[in-house]
Formats: C-alpha cells, structure tokens, sequence
C-alpha cells in the first residue's frame, strides 16, 4: 500500500505497476533498469514538459500529419506505462500500432497485444519477417506495418533500430528523457520527456495544429538544435536548485 500523501507517491505507483508488469511476464527484467535511469533525467528536467519538449511534440504531431503510413511500435515499458495514452494516440491520429520487442518471446508478444487490446489499441497482427539488417529480433517487422511505413514513432527505443530505420529511408519519432542517447541523436525527432506526457502533448497538438504552423515547424525541424536546447534546461534548472 503507498500512502497517497507520500511525496514521491506519483513514482511508487508508476514503479509499482512496473513491477507488477515485469512479474506478469509484459515488462522485460531489463526494461526496470531502463526506467531508472529514465527517472533520474526526469528528475533533471524537473518532472514536467519543458518548452523544448512542447516544440517537439507539436513538430511530431505536424509530421505524423503529413506521413502516409505512420506507425507508434510499442515495447514492453511503454505498454506498461501508456496503453492508454497509446489508444488516445491512435484514435486522434489514425495512425497503425505495431508490437516490437527487443527482449522477444511469443509469450510477451501476445501478452502485450492482449494489454493493449483490453485498452482500446487496435493492434497489427500477421507475420513478422526479418526486414531490419539487425542481428537481434527488433529486425522483425511486419511487412505491411513498419516495413512499409514513411514515419515511425518509437519510444524508449534502442539506437540501432533507429539507426537502421533512418537508414532505410524512414522518419523516425523518438521520445527518451536522455538527451544524450544514441536514439536521441540518431532520430528525425527527439522528444525529450516522460513517455506518458509526450503522448498527450503529441495528440492534443495532432488536433489543435493549423497548417501554417505545421508547415513551419517541419520547415525549421532541427534536432539537434532541440537536444542542445533540452541539456541547456538540464543544465539551467541544476544551477537553480543549487542556489
Ligand atoms: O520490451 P522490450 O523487450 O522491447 O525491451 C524494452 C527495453 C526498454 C528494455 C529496451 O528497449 C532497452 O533496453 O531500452 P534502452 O536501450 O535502455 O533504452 C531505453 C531509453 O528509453 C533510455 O534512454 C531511457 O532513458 C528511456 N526511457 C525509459 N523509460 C522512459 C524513457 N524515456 C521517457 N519516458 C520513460 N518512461
């Protein structure tokens, strides 16, 4: 039982429901570690969206706008943490949902499909083939989903997918609170925030987006610009909790 007065309540329970996830065979034992070190850039950027972040999600939300065929690929974590905010994704964007495991097991995989199913996510089925030179099993896609998509979005991702999927040509979304992560820098796109935040800063700008602005932020999309100015928040809010 976590006490709701607790100050860190709102991290015991996303923790908690981690760990419940990792128990139930849905969260890889290494997805906990991950989120470890997600909290602690969390912790960094204060525990909010940053004005970084609220750029680069409308800038998400302008090129998922203009892609033919997008698609969110979901792992373990982000099923966990967002299968809601993963079914509000799709239902405001359309867009296709495909599972992709670093850690892949048929069991997970049908554990995770059943998780997002029970929360509203229409979820891709078929036959995955190896379509990504990969030697691990996020090479496996399906040929009517990521295979033939011009944008991906993929959070908590690992930086070689993004790397091969950039290299086959694709737009490539990411949202990981390290700046500093080879996904980060090998993205179209970085979004620098908590994956649950991202995802509604994405559909509520998906819809509130006039044409000229979407247009101006695909015209200006910088990401590295965007990374440097994510560190620069980092750095600024370290020197105001030192004063
Ligand atoms: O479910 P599987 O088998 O596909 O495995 C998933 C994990 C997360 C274990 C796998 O993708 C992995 O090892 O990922 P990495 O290489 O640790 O990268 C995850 C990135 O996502 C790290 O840079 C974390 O900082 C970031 N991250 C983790 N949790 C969050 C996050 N960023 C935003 N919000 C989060 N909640």
């Amino acid at each position: 039982m976590i006490p709701s007065d607790h100050p860190r309540y709102r991290s015991l329970v996303v923790r908690a429901r981690l760990a419940r996830c990792a128990r139930e065979g849905v969260v890889a034992l290494e997805g906990l570690t991950a989120h470890g070190r997600a909290e602690a850039f969390d912790y960094l950027i204060g525990e909010r969206s940053t004005e970084t972040a609220r750029r680069a999600a409308r800038t998400a939300a302008a090129l998922i706008r203009r892609a033919e065929s997008p698609v969110l690929s979901v792992n373990g974590n982000t099923a966990a943490l967002a299968a809601l905010e993963c079914a509000a994704f799709q239902r405001a964007t359309g867009c296709a949902v495909e599972v992709n495991l670093f850690h892949r097991t048929p069991e997970r995989m049908a554990k995770i499909t059943a998780l997002l199913e029970r929360h509203g996510v229409a979820v891709l089925d078929g036959e995955a083939e190896r379509l990504l030179p990969l030697a691990h099993d996020r090479a496996l896609c399906l040929p009517h989903g990521i295979g033939r998509a011009d944008l991906v979005l993929v959070p908590l991702e690992d930086g070689d997918r993004c790397g091969a999927l950039r290299a086959a040509g694709k737009t490539v979304i990411t949202i990981d609170l390290n700046p500093l992560s080879r996904t980060a820098r090998t993205a179209t796109l970085t979004i620098v925030d908590e994956l649950t935040r991202a995802f509604s800063l994405i559909t509520e700008a998906y819809d509130s987006l006039e044409d000229g602005e979407a247009d101006e932020l695909v015209r200006g999309l910088d990401n590295h610009y965007l990374l440097q100015a994510a560190i620069g928040e980092i750095v600024r809010g370290l020197e105001r909790a030192l004063d």
